[in-house]
């Protein structure tokens, strides 16, 4: 049944029943203080306020028995899919694969690389290990979202204007249709969150559409 949110730059209209909740890299390493987030410089508490109204859509979501999917930023413990220059930039003391409070920073397997309590995927939900800031980029992402019958995307996490503004770019270009709540994603530059979300709006929705987690949970509730 078509469902029609109030967004902008004007309604999003998706089937729930082919619509994914797509959470991006709510990590310990980006949200929490010790992690790779902090070790950039970055003060990790302008995360939190996007944590609660993520849990709200995740589990209207669940509620609802429609898809949901997790991504997380990593690389294999022997980093042979970590570009040098990747690991490099920053000139960090603890960089990517070096100790750190939460474990090697940025490995998969490690605490600091974990999804957060709050949001802890369920088993039946797919989560998707990506290498780089998009999440289409060297993972079966899209293999999955086609064999799930998705067509469009609710999208949440951080940050906005690196891993969530490319990977709604790779999205949109594969002919997705997403929708970025936002107050679900947020950036560790206030600017740039102001920036990123005019950006996907911009020009009659360039790359997709802005709306809130009210705005969503209003419709969701009465879909
Ligand atoms: C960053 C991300 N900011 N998940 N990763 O390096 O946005």
């Amino acid at each position: 049944m078509e469902t029609i949110v109030k967004a902008q730059p004007y309604e999003f209209r998706f089937e729930p029943a082919s619509t994914a909740l797509l959470i991006i890299d709510m990590q310990r390493d980006f949200v929490l203080p010790g992690g790779f987030g902090e070790m950039l410089g970055n003060n990790v508490a302008l995360l939190k306020p996007a944590i609660e109204p993520t849990r709200q859509v995740l589990e209207a979501f669940r509620r609802k028995h429609l898809a949901v999917l997790h991504t997380r930023e990593g690389h294999r413990p022997d980093m042979s899919d970590c570009p040098p220059t990747k690991r490099a930039r920053g000139r960090l003391k603890i960089g990517i694969g070096d100790q750190g409070p939460m474990g090697r920073v940025l490995i998969r397997g490690e605490r600091g690389h974990g999804i957060i309590e709050r949001l802890e995927p369920l088993l039946s939900e797919p989560v998707i290990d990506k290498p780089g800031k998009g999440a289409f980029f060297a993972t079966d992402l899209e293999l999955i979202l086609k064999n799930l019958g998705i067509r469009s995307l609710v999208v949440a996490g951080v940050t906005t204007e690196v891993c969530v503004q490319t990977t709604v770019r790779e999205a949109n270009d594969r002919g997705y249709e997403c929708l970025v709540l936002e107050d679900c994603v947020a950036s560790y530059f206030p600017e740039f969150q102001r920036a990123a979300i005019d950006m996907i709006k911009a020009q009659g929705g360039i790359v997709g559409w802005v709306s809130t987690s009210d705005e969503l949970l209003k419709v969701l509730a009465g879909a």
